[in-house]
């Protein structure tokens, strides 16, 4: 059976995606039924910029003809369409997704690729990955930031190390909450040419122990479908209502105007169109485009720009 226009799909890929693994442990954590749709690993993504307008970062979220773009606004939406009571909270949820997204995992780059030889780059994916970050992708100067890198790891880690002392299942108590999958998302990226802990933190015992109670959880009920059949559900779906707008917005962005989204960070590539919502950490752009129709294109405004176009 293929996806239907309520149904979640999950623009994403397995292996190498730290943000999509983050994501399959929320969709495990709250047991939802998604379809997983297979994007390529490096551009061109066919099946992806038409739903997204530009945006090419993994993973994406669809829901008939409403787009996802960055897992703090996928995880978002489904706090909001699947409220888990007497959680962490958003707020806190979202403080150790900065830490773990803004922070460590660009420290933990270096740790993965820093001259190590048990992952094979191949030549298309490092000039993508330089195209997207704009930056040489150097493992010389990878394995150099190596033990900086480790050091500020260790001092946050250390942390959550230590609060597992107690006996605590998962990271705020005995039940998994978004925490536990952002830091998850972390150690599993840095240790997957190892098949578990990277070596130079496996002496934190209480995470490695940890990690493996996050990886139990699982993914919720996963399906699968591809990028036609996405599309289609897009062109036959109507976009919904977007959410509501803030009064008075301090960037001064009209509502009807045309802007242009881009991430701050790397994968920069706008989205334009037409501003349909601003909320306080929403914005969302309609556009169409022949493949998909008209879309309501949903970005966080955390690690985003948005300008006029
Ligand atoms: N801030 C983004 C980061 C997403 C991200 O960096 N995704 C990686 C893979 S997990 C990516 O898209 N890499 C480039 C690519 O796959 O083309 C988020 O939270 O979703």
């Amino acid at each position: 059976m293929s996806a239907g226009p309520t149904d979640i799909i999950l623009h994403q890929y397995d292996g190498f995606a730290p943000f999509s693994a983050k994501t399959r442990v929320m969709l495990g954590i709250k047991q939802l039924t998604w379809y997983s749709c297979a994007q390529p690993v490096i551009m061109p993504k066919p099946h992806l910029i038409p739903l997204t307008g530009g945006y090419r970062k993994i993973p994406v979220m669809q829901i008939g003809a409403d787009i996802w773009c960055d897992t703090r606004a996928i995880l978002h939406e489904l706090e909001r369409r699947h409220p888990t009571k007497g959680g962490i909270g958003q707020g806190i949820s979202d403080a150790v997704s900065v830490l773990c997204d803004r922070v460590l995992f660009g420290l933990s780059v270096p740790l993965v690729f820093g001259g190590n030889t048990a992952i094979q780059i191949d030549e298309a994916f490092a000039k993508d990955r330089e195209a997207m970050s704009g930056a040489p992708f150097d493992p010389a100067a990878m394995a150099a930031a190596g033990p900086y890198a480790e050091s500020v790891m260790r001092a946050h880690l250390s942390a959550f190390n230590n609060d597992l002392a107690d006996g605590r299942k998962f990271l705020a108590g005995d039940t998994p909450t978004q925490a536990d999958a952002s830091v998850f998302y972390l150690l599993q990226f840095a240790g997957a040419a190892h098949g578990g802990m990277h070596p130079k933190l496996a002496d934190l015992t209480n995470l490695v122990a940890w990690s493996q109670r996050v990886n139990a959880i699982g993914a919720g009920n996963r399906k699968d479908t591809d990028g036609e059949q996405a599309l289609a559900v897009a062109k036959a779906a109507t976009p919904a209502t977007p959410p509501p707008s803030l009064g008075n917005d301090p960037l001064g962005l009209k509502l009807g105007s045309r802007v242009s989204v881009a991430a701050d960070d790397y994968g920069k590539d706008p989205c334009v169109g037409e501003l349909v919502s601003l909320g306080a950490d929403t914005v969302t752009v309609r556009r169409s485009a022949p493949e998909v129709g008209e879309v309501n294109v949903h970005f966080p405004r955390v690690g985003f720009t948005i300008t006029p176009a």
